[in-house]
């Protein structure tokens, strides 16, 4: 299930609006074959693994419940092509929440003698494809809040320097993140400290995929010479109807889509936009700061999780912090998250955790 998962997670957000699933056929303690969701309309995990095999008698790894029949539907069903395959045995991480399909799977797979158990990693599978439930369950992106700060918390100096807080292992660690979301947003005031290039950059090299990269800035104040223009890859500048008409037009030329959106005095109206994004079929998006723009997205409920980079350096209190001010006045009230783990990416560390500000709706086991 761990080689399963593995898979899963190397075609992560490649297959939207349809779960990463993984899949490995064993035979004997053996791996045999091992197959990923290609995106809709291709193949599925265990068509692949099945593909080309004699997989009579073997042993069928899944992240995700094989497939059933249902209107509309682009490929041939999974369940199906496991029973004429000949798989004795169907070990499935999870059911799965497409009503169409849920406990379906898996009696098909039962109704034809397979033994099948449920359960094996069902926390990772279900961590694994959050961002898709989410997105098909509310229409919104998924928000993962990602900061590299000191010590003592703080993700630039008083002069706005942050060039490097945490060592390369980390940054490498987060361009790898870039690359398998939809989309990298920062605020206008990132832009214009840090002036960032926002593409994913795995390994120093430019990765064939890039993330939509957006920026808020509701009062005009991207240079069009920024960074982020002149990359491979799309650019969302989401703005306020009272922005200066000659900057939206620079920013055009410049190849910017603009968003123009509800805004107020503290800038781009985040339920808004999100909105929009997760009907432009953006699912996933991480937002790299700053402390203003991850502020209003943690107190408007949207962040799904949180990735701190911390490094062990100390800036002190006349340093910025990394995200602004909540309002909370009780330790108990502050967001605490859940199901955190601890990566260590020597001599940073990586903590991470996920808020609950939604629930994903699953299906009991049968
Ligand atoms: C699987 N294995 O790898 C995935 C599954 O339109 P289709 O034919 O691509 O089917 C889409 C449905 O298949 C989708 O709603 C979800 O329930 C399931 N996804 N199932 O057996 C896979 N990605
Ligand atoms: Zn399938």
């Amino acid at each position: 299930m761990k080689l399963a998962l593995e898979s899963a997670q190397s075609v992560r957000g490649r297959t939207v609006s349809n779960p990463w699933v993984g899949a490995v056929l064993v035979e004997d303690g053996r791996v045999v074959s091992r197959g990923a969701t290609a995106p809709p309309g291709g193949p599925h995990a265990e068509s692949t693994a099945l593909a080309g095999v004699d997989a009579r008698g073997c042993t069928l790894y899944v992240t995700l419940e094989p497939c059933v029949a249902f209107e509309g539907k682009r490929t041939a069903p999974c369940a199906q092509a496991i029973v004429e395959a000949g798989v004795a045995r169907v070990v499935v991480a999870m059911l799965d929440p497409d009503r169409r399909v849920s406990g379906r799977g898996v009696a098909v797979l039962r109704e034809a003698g397979i033994a099948v158990e449920i359960g094996d990693g069902a926390s990772e599978a279900l961590q694994l494809i959050r961002p898709y439930l989410k997105h098909a369950q509310l229409g919104l992106p998924y928000v993962l809040a990602k900061f590299a700060v000191s010590l003592d918390g703080r993700t630039a100096t008083a002069s706005g320097d942050s060039k490097w807080i945490t060592g390369s292992g980390a940054r490498e660690h987060s361009h790898q993140q870039r690359a398998w979301v939809d989309a990298v947003m920062v605020g206008s005031g990132t832009v214009l400290a840090d002036d960032p290039a926002l593409t994913a950059r795995p390994g120093g090299v430019l990765a064939e995929r890039q993330p939509v990269r957006i920026v808020l800035d509701s009062r005009g104040r991207t240079p069009p010479d920024s960074a982020i223009f002149g990359q491979p890859g799309t650019v969302f500048v989401a703005t306020a109807a009272s922005a200066p008409g000659e900057w939206k037009r620079e920013m055009t030329l410049r190849g910017a889509k603009l968003i123009e959106c509800e805004s107020d005095e503290s800038g781009v109206n985040v339920n808004a936009l999100l909105a929009v994004l997760g009907q432009r079929n953006i699912g996933s998006i991480w937002v790299e700061g700053g402390g203003t723009l991850l502020s209003s997205l943690l107190a408007d409920g949207h962040v799904d999780e949180v990735w701190a980079y911390i490094a062990p350096v100390l800036i002190g209190g006349d340093g910025l912090s990394a995200v602004r001010a909540l309002g909370i006045q009780r330790v108990a009230d502050a967001l605490r998250l859940a199901e955190a783990t601890v990566e260590t990416l020597p001599p940073d560390v990586l903590v991470r955790g996920n808020t609950q500000n939604w629930a994903p709706r699953l299906v009991s086991t049968p």
